[in-house]
């Protein structure tokens, strides 16, 4: 089988959500020397993206969702060590967590693996993470930024309530707030003030090494 016959392979076997499969082809697609980039980024998110388009045009439905989010989320367990290789000292903690209502983790989970390859602490709080979970964890563990998760348009208007409640416990100017998933722009998250909006996990860490380092030089000048 050819590279390019694998990653087709992989992309059909998530779409009709075969969990075994899309393991074993990713482990294939590995030991053919496949980076874990390419197989997330060729096969299984466009994979995601169109189980998203189908279940749009009513060609899918939630069940066929959520077996290939399982499938996908089997893969991202033997991608992390990979994604995550790093033996760096941390260099700023993040706490992340997926909306109230909200229970779409693949992306955010795909941004903690991305993080913590990049050398940060990350305390990932979970799935339907209501705003004063955020406040407890963000005075428990100090960090430098936060990080709100949202797949629904429904479930977006809960980062304005998130960086109210932080206002609220005078929090808001000890952290940075970054915002994203797949509805998500950076109109919107200018609308509800955040600090940085990233559409994919390699962006993410970019904006969050930019958003660091300004507010490191803010407090020393
Ligand atoms: C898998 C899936 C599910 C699974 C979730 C499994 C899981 N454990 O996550 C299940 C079946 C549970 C599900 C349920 C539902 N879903 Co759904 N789901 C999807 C699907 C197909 C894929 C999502 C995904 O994981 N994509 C892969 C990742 C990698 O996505 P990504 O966007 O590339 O992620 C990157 C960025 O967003 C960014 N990012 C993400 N988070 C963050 C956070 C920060 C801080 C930053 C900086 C960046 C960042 O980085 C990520 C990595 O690169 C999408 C389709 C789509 N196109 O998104 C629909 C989709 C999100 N779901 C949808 C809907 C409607 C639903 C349901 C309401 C269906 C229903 N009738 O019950 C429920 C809602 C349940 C709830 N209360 O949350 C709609 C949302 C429409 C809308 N605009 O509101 C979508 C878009 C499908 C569609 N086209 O209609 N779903």
């Amino acid at each position: 089988m050819t590279n390019d016959e694998l990653l087709r392979q992989l992309y059909d076997l998530t779409l009709v959500g075969n969990g075994p499969a899309v393991l074993e082809l990713t482990t294939t697609g590995l030991t053919a020397g496949l980076g874990p980039e390419t197989l997330l980024y060729e096969a299984l998110i466009p994979a995601l993206e169109e189980v998203g388009a189908r279940f749009e045009r009513g060609d899918f439905f939630v069940p066929e969702m959520l077996i290939a989010g399982k499938a996908m989320a089997g893969a991202l367990d033997v991608l992390r060590p990979l994604l995550a290789e790093t033996g760096a000292e941390s260099i700023g903690t993040v706490v992340m967590g997926t909306v109230k209502g909200d229970v779409h983790d693949i992306g955010k989970n795909l941004v903690n693996i991305m993080f913590e390859g990049a050398g940060f602490k990350v305390i990932d709080l979970g799935v339907q993470v209501p705003p004063e979970r955020f406040v407890e964890a963000i005075v428990e563990h100090r960090p430098d930024i936060v990080g709100f998760s949202a797949f629904l348009t429904t479930t977006m208007p809960m980062f304005k309530a998130n960086i109210n409640a932080l206002n609220k416990a005078g929090l808001r100017d000890q952290v940075a707030v970054m915002v994203g998933g797949a509805p998500v722009t950076q109109e919107y998250a200018d609308v509800v003030g955040a600090d940085g909006y990233a559409s994919d996990a390699s962006a993410a860490v970019v904006r969050a090494k930019e958003l660091i380092a300004a507010r490191r030089a803010a407090v020393s000048a």
